[in-house]
């Protein structure tokens, strides 16, 4: 028998490949790095303990990219064109908050760039926060040292910005070993354990610390028994995860399962309060807090979807999320808990309940419950992650409350990394979005701590932030579709900055992954990537549900289509579609009365059809098929013309990437050529199934003809 070595090809290096560094390597650059590890004298609570490493990391991230490009490492006084200096950051924080109003999570990662006559210098308070202005000054290239003369103070407008990996240790039997996950098998865990071997780990944290984000949750929040145990018996497992990742600044936290009391500590109960069961938490967070003492904080799904809660003992959430934010609190940590909680075995049959509705139901009556250190993580919309949905209204009821925005980035119901499909132009609207109409607070205000009547504990702690479900796993491209990976590296981006534009990120995206060893990006590769990307999610949106209605997903996986497929289920994901109309009906005056949860002047836009946005009609109105949008056609003839022209738009992608062959011959890697081609065919594939699935479904049940006459089955 003879056995095969197999060499795996090294990861794809992402938006790091040496060249983006070319700029900055060319560069004399020098170190001033005082010992960062004690508490500096302004930071209200304790330090994160990481400041030894990440200041080593800055250093071998000089150290290289001098080495590979032909710069120098020199002495601060010896004039070097970019020097990193740690020393306080005093002043305003480019957020606009008085100094005194600064949190440690924004001490954390706040710097100062100062560039005089070519010369650059970055300043921060913190290891951490160097080391992100340092990758500021890789992401700027050149013009980091040949723009103007600056003086600039950069702080993130998101305090805590969090990427959730629903990884499991374990396969699970039917979501495996990545829950919604699309690109190969978890990056910590293989084998039924902690891997080996986490110098991928390592890796992932600097392409993280490259776009802004500091922490990550490594587990499922669907926690199953085995997963459990990283809160107990396996901690020595999880701490070294927390070292593969601290390198660069980046903080971990645990998905926990509320139940742990008994099925970990063998109480009877779980009863948040119990006084055994409090003492239990306590001593759990005491435990990891003492193993690893930069340890972020929980994440808890709770009774949603099965998992245990609060309910079992007649309590509630805020008395759930408060037991176990008594545990953390004397550490500075942090518990998320998710506002994902609804009815999920409802009748069918049943018209009156409306899953919408049911994150506001539950929530918005706690708003002043919750501990200081609680925060309510809000799915952007009220259903589940769809290509659209109106904004959760719970970001708008709960101002005494720290919420946090959950995104996902892997792109369950957009097209699991088959599909090209860059999210940040829906992230952006939905950061952007007012609730309160024109000039009032965005949802980006919301979860920076300042929407309408924030309390003053929520506007001091800088709000909720943000999280995400990550898209990344084993994969060699890290995200399976290559062109995957701008949605990551926009999410950091984003929770950095919200108001950044989604084709500018996308555009700093490509100067980073395509740039050639000297730092230049093709030309032509810039324009086709502008023109897959751009307008993806449109195009995804045109050939699939239309008009807000979501779902229409195949039950389980939840790839391609299959209109019915959730229509008589439990899961409360319905379209009402009969032989006259289409929607759900969430007005007050005939509906669920969803648009009630609503302030003005959303809920009289939404509940009346004449003001209701058309992308979201058939998300808050039962309407005939003969109803006309304002963009003049009939519902019907809408699907019908967005299906057709979605296929063709894809098409159209399909084209525009095959023409770089000719155009930038060798610019892209012949391996990120062939897989994008390989998930373009099936984009189109799947395309072409959800057009003629949806308007044969459409022309049975309406009987009403395309009026272009263009085949339908
Ligand atoms: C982790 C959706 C997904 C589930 C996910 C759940 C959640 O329902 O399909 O896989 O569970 O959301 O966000 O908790």
């Amino acid at each position: 028998m003879s056995s095969e070595i197999v060499v795996e090809p090294a990861p794809h290096d992402v938006w790091l490949p040496d060249g983006a560094l070319a700029a900055v390597g060319r560069r004399r650059i020098a170190l001033a790095l005082p010992d960062l590890s004690g508490p500096a004298q302004r930071i209200p609570r304790a330090h994160p303990d990481n400041s030894a490493e990440v200041t080593a990391t800055l250093r071998a991230e000089v150290g290289r990219a001098t080495a590979e490009h032909g710069g120098a490492v020199v002495d601060p006084d010896d004039s070097p064109d970019l020097l990193l200096e740690a020393s306080s950051v005093l002043d305003r924080s480019s957020n606009g908050r008085n100094e005194d109003q600064v949190s440690t999570l924004d001490v954390e990662s706040r710097f100062r760039f100062v560039r005089d006559g070519g010369r650059v210098t970055v300043t921060a308070d913190t290891a951490t926060a160097l080391l992100h202005g340092w990758f500021h000054v890789v992401r700027l290239g050149e013009t980091a040292f040949t723009g103007p003369d600056a003086d600039e103070r950069h702080a993130p407008a998101f305090a805590l910005r969090v990427l959730d990996h629903w990884d499991n240790v374990d396969v699970h039997p039917v979501m495996g070993q990545v829950e919604r996950g699309y690109s190969g098998g978890s990056i910590f865990y293989a084998d039924g354990r902690v891997r080996e071997d986490l110098s991928r780990v390592t890796t992932y944290a600097r392409l993280l610390a490259a776009t802004g984000i500091d922490r990550v949750c490594i587990n499922n929040v669907n926690v199953h028994a085995r997963e459990a145990r990283l809160l107990t018996d396996d901690l020595p497992e999880v701490a070294r995860i927390a070292a593969a990742l601290r390198p660069y600044g980046v903080r971990t936290h645990l998905a926990v399962s509320f139940a742990a009391p008994m099925t970990l500590g063998g109480l009877a109960t779980s009863d948040p309060l119990d006084d055994d069961v409090r003492a239990w938490w306590r001593a759990a967070a005491d435990r990891v807090w003492a193993t690893i003492p930069d340890f972020g904080g929980f994440v808890v799904k709770a009774d949603s979807e099965g998992q245990p809660g609060p309910f079992a003992y007649g309590r509630d959430h805020a008395d759930g999320a408060n037991l176990l934010a008594e545990a953390v609190a004397p550490h500075g940590g942090v518990v998320h808990w998710r506002a994902f909680v609804y009815d999920h075995t409802q009748d069918w049959r049943d018209r009156t309940t409306d899953r919408a509705r049911a994150a506001y139901d539950h929530f918005a009556p706690l708003d002043g419950r919750f501990a200081e250190n609680v925060i309510v993580q809000v799915k952007h919309g009220p259903i589940d992650f769809q290509t659209r949905e109106a904004i959760s209204p719970v970001l708008a009821g709960m101002p005494a409350t720290r919420l946090a925005l959950e995104l996902q980035v892997t792109q369950e119901y957009t097209g699991q990394q088959r599909h090209a499909c860059y999210l940040a132009p829906w992230w952006s609207e939905n950061l952007g979005f007012r609730p309160w109409g024109e000039g009032g607070a965005a949802v980006r205000d919301v979860v920076a701590g300042r929407g309408p009547g924030a309390s003053a504990a929520v506007t001091a702690a800088g709000g909720g932030g943000i999280a995400a479900v990550s898209n990344v796993g084993d994969d060699r491209f890290w995200t399976g579709h290559p062109l995957a990976q701008a949605n990551l590296y926009a999410f950091g981006r984003l929770a950095w900055d919200p108001t950044l534009d989604p084709a500018a990120v996308l555009d700093e995206w490509i100067s980073l992954t395509f740039a050639g060893p000297d730092g230049a990006v093709h030309p032509r590769v810039r324009e086709v990537l502008h023109a897959v990307l751009d307008e993806s999610w449109r195009t995804y949106e045109s050939y699939t549900a239309p008009l807000g209605v979501g779902f229409m997903v195949r039950p389980g996986h939840h790839y391609g289509p299959d209109v019915d497929g959730y229509e008589y289920t439990p899961w409360g994901t319905y379209h009402f579609a009969d032989r006259d109309g289409i929607g759900v009906d969430r007005t007050r005056a005939t509906g669920t009365g969803f648009t009630g949860q609503y302030p003005a002047p959303w809920r009289d836009l939404y509940e009346d059809r004449a003001t209701c946005p058309d992308e979201l009609l058939l998300f808050f109105h039962h309407v005939p098929y003969s109803h006309v949008l304002h963009s003049g056609v009939t519902v019907v003839q809408h699907v019908y013309d967005t299906h057709f022209a979605g296929v063709e738009r894809v098409r159209a992608t399909v084209a525009a990437w095959e023409s770089l062959a000719d155009l930038a011959p060798g610019a892209v890697p012949t391996d990120v050529d062939a897989r994008v081609r390989e998930r373009l065919a099936e984009q189109l594939r799947s395309a072409v199934e959800w057009r003629d699935q949806l308007n044969t479904y459409f022309l049975r049940k309406s009987g009403v003809a395309d009026a272009r006459g263009r085949t339908i089955y």
